[in-house]
């Protein structure tokens, strides 16, 4: 077992799996390896290897930092899986997938493939802004997810489902990891700075923020793009997590209203992605809408808490909240 430095961009100094003399070929975990495109966009490129077992050094301007950033993101994303939900690697199996960075030039996205079963990530405005943050590389790496457990369509509510399914878990990892320099949120892709003034991609509390994102579900969501309509899914997470209103967690204040005025008091993030994760695995299917999501997840919440329970009562009080069931 080998365990190199990573000075990465977006977490500080850390530890990464590595291979001898030396990759970024992670053999505690399924053998995950991250590649250097070094702007293609095709292929593999090159696998990140040297003389020394130390990667990147924390600017963009050194090719390593990306990959130091996204090997630490996979390497998170495995350990959330595995320790949290016991799931060794996306599909079960222990194996590993695989990581790119450098994708093509001021490439402002990164994106998970079923065909390669890997995930890509661009360099961002100006090539400076690596899209290789936690949140983001735990996003990309749970579509791999979906895609062998529910399958949930990528378009029409299923692909609004399957979007904040990602998003959901997104959180879930960076709270898991919660370092100093990227403390867990409910906040996507704060870090990566996309918008150029600081502000995240999405918010969970109140999706509309964004400008673009939905915050309660409606007869017509199905029609907007899968990164708006995955809103009422993500705001329905935040509220069964730490409930309706206004609130600090880990510095960061959220106000999370609920589309029928009612209160909801959360049960804790925790059982909320137990609740979801169960769901995902045994309820969804690829047409799963967001009543089939209501109806699902108060099942899980039945089988682990009971009918009687608050966290049943919850589950219901949140989905009521964007405007599902009630
Ligand atoms: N980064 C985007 C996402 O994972 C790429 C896409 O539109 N699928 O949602
Ligand atoms: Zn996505």
């Amino acid at each position: 077992v080998h365990n190199g430095t990573g000075n990465t961009q977006y977490n500080g100094q850390v530890t990464l799996g590595t291979a001898p003399s030396y990759s970024l070929t992670d053999t505690t975990r399924g053998n995950h390896k991250t590649y250097n495109l070094n702007r293609g966009s095709s292929g593999t490129g090159t696998l990140f290897s040297g003389p020394d077992d130390i990667w990147g050094d924390g600017t963009p301007q050194n090719a390593e930092t990306a990959g130091a950033d996204a090997h630490y993101g996979a390497a998170e994303t495995w350990d959330y899986y595995k320790n949290v939900h016991g799931r060794t690697g996306i599909r079960g199996d222990g194996v590993g997938a695989y990581s790119r960075v450098h994708y093509g030039n001021n490439y402002v996205n990164a994106f998970w493939q079923d065909s390669c079963f890997c995930m890509t990530y661009g360099d961002g405005s100006g090539n400076v802004k690596p899209l290789t943050s936690l949140d983001v590389a735990a996003h990309e790496m749970t579509h791999g997810l979906t895609s062998v457990t529910a399958k949930l369509v990528y378009s029409g509510e299923s692909g609004g489902l399957n979007e904040a399914t990602s998003d959901i878990f997104a959180a879930g990892v960076e709270f898991y990891s919660n370092t100093n320099q990227d403390p867990g949120d409910y906040l996507v892709g704060e870090k990566i700075d996309i918008n150029g003034n600081g502000t995240p991609l999405r918010y969970m509390d109140k999706p509309s923020k964004d400008g673009s994102s939905k915050d309660a579900w409606y007869s017509g969501i199905g029609n907007v793009d899968v990164h708006y309509s995955s809103g009422p899914a993500n705001h329905w997470f935040y509220l069964l997590s730490e409930g309706s209103g206004a609130k600090t967690v880990n510095g960061v204040n959220y106000d999370s209203p609920t589309s029928d005025g009612l209160p909801v008091t959360g049960i804790g993030r925790d059982k909320a992605l137990q609740i979801w994760f169960k769901a995902l695995t045994t309820k969804f299917t690829s047409t799963t809408n967001y009543a089939a999501a209501r109806t699902g997840t108060l099942a899980v919440a039945s089988e682990l808490y009971g009918a009687t329970s608050p966290e049943y009562a919850a589950v219901a009080h949140a989905w009521a909240g964007i405007n599902v069931g009630a």
